[in-house]
């Protein structure tokens, strides 16, 4: 009761909000409900852009929407452009939500910009500035020009967390790479006779198939691919899975050929990573990528290149051991994805190969740490940091906990 009392007098104390402020806070609310629709509409085309990015348009008008419209694949229609034309004449003075800057520039279509200033937009609310050199702030101002009202920002991390996969593409001209692994909670793959089926529980078996519908490729090394013959498709309940590009890292060509990935039956191709200097024939729908090759086999970023340049924004990398050293140890893992199952093996095979460093303090870290239930299991996300990049910013030095475990 005197808890109660004592809050009633404290907001008592405060000043009460301006009429203005009142108003903005409101404006802000009704702007962040409508990019959510936008980033829902958004969200339909992930996996199915490359190498585009995700984009999702609402339009508004008297408070109603009068159109949605979404990117569903490169060389269609972009997002605002799809919402525009099933909006007609009802599209002239509305507000339009875009998760991304509109694009200003003649690619596979003609520039949104255009086509939203043609069509007589009142105010755009846009989520991410679209970083694409082609783009680039250009969109924000051909539409200011042309007297839209433009409001940058909205949900902006989120809109940003969309398409992080797609960011790191069209800047670096790499994919972002995603690795997953299911563990122990003594940090094992497998035990110590190598078996390995289940490790998590079936929740988190249906979230990595979730994750493998939406992104482009799926790798695995010539270990997991002989030990486990995965399929690596995206098997979603209904068959509603899109199948990703699957990858073999197989350095010297030395898989056999009755492995399932060499017999996909799947739209989507099995390419086999190598450096073996010499050419193999494979079966339909199997091809040999020809790379570098580094101090451990197949040049990882010699691969990415490769990968990207046939559009592949977003890759998975799902084991084993040897992989994941290899793809940690290069710096080249943009988040982290480990499901620890509350099992505990003894003995067996830890999910990171190699020797290890020898001091705690140069240990691998994470930052952005989040931690969530899937079933029976724990999701612990992150960015891997190498200490040395970590010293260099020391205010990320502590990882947040974003969400606790429930
Ligand atoms: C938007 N809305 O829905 C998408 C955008 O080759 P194009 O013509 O399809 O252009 C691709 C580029 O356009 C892509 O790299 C990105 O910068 C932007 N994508 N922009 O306004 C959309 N998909
Ligand atoms: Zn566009």
């Amino acid at each position: 009761m005197t808890r109660i009392l004592a809050r009633a007098r404290r907001s008592r104390a405060r000043p009460p909000r301006r009429r203005g402020e009142r108003a903005a806070l409101f404006d802000r609310a009704v702007a962040e409900f409508f990019m959510r629709l936008a980033l829902r509409e958004a969200e339909k085309g992930l996996g199915r852009t490359s190498p585009n990015p995700a984009v999702g348009a609402v339009l508004v008008r008297n408070g109603r929407v009068v159109a949605r419209g979404h990117h569903a694949r490169a060389g269609g229609p972009h997002a605002e452009v799809v919402a525009l034309r099933r909006a007609g004449a009802r599209a002239r003075g509305a507000d339009l939500y875009t998760t991304l800057e509109p694009c200003d520039h003649h690619g596979r279509t003609p520039p949104c910009s255009v086509a939203i200033l043609e069509a007589g937009v009142r105010r755009i609310y846009v989520g991410s500035r679209d970083p694409n050199p082609l783009v680039n702030g250009r969109g924000l101002a051909r539409l200011r020009r042309g007297g839209v009202e433009v409001v940058v920002g909205v949900l902006a991390p989120e809109c940003d967390a969309l398409n992080a996969h797609w960011f790191r593409f069209i800047t670096a001209r790499r994919p972002y790479v995603t690795l997953k692994a299911a563990i122990t909670l003594d940090g094992k793959l497998a035990t110590r006779t190598g078996d390995s089926r289940w490790v998590s529980g079936p929740e988190a078996r249906a979230w990595v198939h979730r994750l493998r519908d939406r992104v482009d490729a799926v790798l695995v090394g010539a270990g997991t691919a002989r030990a486990d013959d995965p399929l690596l498709t995206a098997r979603l309940p209904g068959g509603r899975g899109r199948d990703p590009i699957r990858v073999v890292l197989d350095t010297d060509l030395s898989l056999p050929p009755r492995l399932a990935l060499f017999h996909p039956h799947s739209p989507a191709p099995t390419l086999v990573a190598h450096a073996a200097g010499r050419a193999r024939r494979f079966g339909p729908g199997v091809e040999p990528v020809a790379c570098r090759r580094g101090p451990g086999g197949v040049d990882l970023g010699d691969l990415l290149g490769r990968l990207a340049a046939r559009g592949v924004t977003h890759l998975l990398v799902e084991g084993g051991a040897e992989v994941n050293a290899r793809f940690l140890e290069a710096g080249l893992v943009d988040r982290l994805a480990l499901f620890v199952a509350p099992r505990i093996a003894g003995g067996g095979r830890s999910w990171v190969a190699g020797e290890g460093v020898a001091r705690m303090a140069d240990a691998l870290r994470l930052e952005e740490v989040t931690v969530e239930r899937i079933g029976a299991d724990l999701l612990v996300t992150g960015r891997p940091v190498r200490p040395a990049a970590a010293r260099a910013r020391p205010r990320a030095a502590r990882p947040s906990v974003r969400a606790a475990v429930r």
